[in-house]
């Protein structure tokens, strides 16, 4: 990997100062910082290329049709995947959305199953919700074993044996950091004759990742995790599986035909592409994977395991400090619990330090409360953090605790 101050210089927003010092930003599972060549590549396009796509024949909308059908085969290269498995979304939440209504809505009954586990997020959760309220399926969890915030793998099996249907689950925990064995997550349900959907979000801009080797049937994810733009996101779906759904939303772009009381639709991927798509999001997405790629999907994965770990090790000389997550193998997120601090008191703080951090339930509710907490404080790591950001921030939170007594 190239050093981390040449790559730092990527990224123009990272060289401000924030309430008077220099800007630590440690909110990266929440969305990431942009650099230059992404956008570059947006302003480029909207200089020189900005038209629809699919309908037009001029030179402008065929150069932004082959811009945008170039970027779905940027995006399936980079996971593994054939072309035509990619469905452009606004991001995880839509996928799972998408999945929900077009394969639950055809697929499930009343006393069907869902399996989810304890970490998920409320992206991976609610949709299920309104699926089980819709069919009458039942949701049913696979537990974590505590504060260490692992899958508790020996339920598994009996789990997925009890009429269950589909099993979705984060690839990494936003809340807890944890990384979980996505491939025998996937094989283990296979055997089973269980589909599966894997939430991507916080692992594909941070870690190597090839859905083939996964043996995953759905996968999700948000372009804006992974140095791209807001309101771009992928889902990938085996083809027959994509091939044999209904379509998600109808309107415009997704259709062959269209009489007054029915319709045709296209193939998979376009059928589930309906209106104008986020055709500058999926340009810069691709932009994003080219940039991550140059740096090295192994690389940015090492060094965010590498600035997780010592953040958890220096985390844990501070007194009264309740760490959560995995003690070895976590991700670059670290989430904890200090004193009686209220989390927002600690990210009010930290701010006026120039450091960003996320305070609150994560939109994992239901974890929480299983943690018995109602927030926890949060930094997450990318390649362009360093130890140097993470001593600052302890130093920090040495002073919160002497601040709030
Ligand atoms: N987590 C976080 O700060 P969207 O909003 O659709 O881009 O991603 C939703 C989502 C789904 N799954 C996981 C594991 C996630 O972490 C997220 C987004 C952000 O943790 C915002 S709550």
């Amino acid at each position: 990997m190239k050093a981390i101050e040449t790559l730092r210089k990527d990224f123009p927003i990272l060289h401000q100062q924030v309430n008077g010092f220099d800007l630590v930003y440690f909110d990266n599972a929440a969305t990431t910082q942009k650099p230059r060549a992404v956008l570059d590549v947006l302003m480029h396009y909207y200089e020189c290329d900005n038209s629809n796509v699919h309908r037009g024949i001029h030179t402008l909308s065929h150069r932004a049709t082959v811009a945008y059908e170039a970027a779905r085969e940027r995006v399936a290269s980079f996971i593994g995947a054939r072309t035509e498995e990619v469905v452009f979304t606004r991001g995880t939440t839509e996928g799972i959305n998408l999945v929900a209504r077009a394969w639950g809505d055809a697929n499930l009954r009343a006393g069907d199953r869902i399996l989810l586990t304890e970490m998920e997020h409320h992206s991976n959760l609610v949709p299920w919700q309104l699926l089980a309220e819709r069919t009458g399926a039942e949701l049913i969890f696979l537990p974590i074993t505590g504060d260490e915030g692992l899958l508790d793998l020996e339920r598994l099996d009996v789990l997925l044996s009890d009429g269950v249907k589909l099993f979705a689950f984060t690839h990494i925990s936003n809340a807890l950091g944890t990384i979980n064995p996505a491939g025998e997550l996937c094989r283990r349900a296979r055997e089973k004759g269980v589909i599966t959907l894997v939430d991507a979000a916080q692992s594909v801009g941070h870690a190597p990742l090839d859905v083939m080797d996964l043996g995953c049937d759905f996968l999700v994810f948000s372009g804006h995790k992974m140095c791209a733009p807001t309101g771009i996101g992928a889902l990938y779906g085996r083809f027959d599986l994509l091939q044999s759904l209904p379509p998600f939303h109808g309107g415009g772009e997704m259709i062959l035909t269209v009489d007054w009381l029915h319709s045709d639709w296209k193939r998979a991927p376009h059928k589930f592409e309906a209106g104008t798509p986020n055709i500058s999001g999926a340009i810069a997405l691709a932009a994003a994977m080219d940039y991550l790629d140059a740096i090295g999907r192994d690389a940015i994965f090492a060094h965010d395991r590498e600035l997780g770990a010592y953040a958890a090790d220096r985390l844990r000389e501070l007194p009264n400090l309740r760490l959560l997550g995995p003690r070895d193998e976590r991700s670059g997120i670290v989430s904890f619990h200090l004193n009686d601090i209220h989390s927002h008191d600690i990210v009010s703080f930290a701010d006026h330090r120039g450091i960003a951090l996320r305070g609150g339930h994560h939109c994992t509710q239901p974890l929480m409360r299983r943690l018995g907490l109602d927030s926890t404080t949060r930094a997450s790591f990318y390649f362009y953090n360093n130890r140097e950001e993470i001593d600052r921030f302890v130093e920090v939170l040495s002073e919160i605790q002497t601040f709030f007594g």
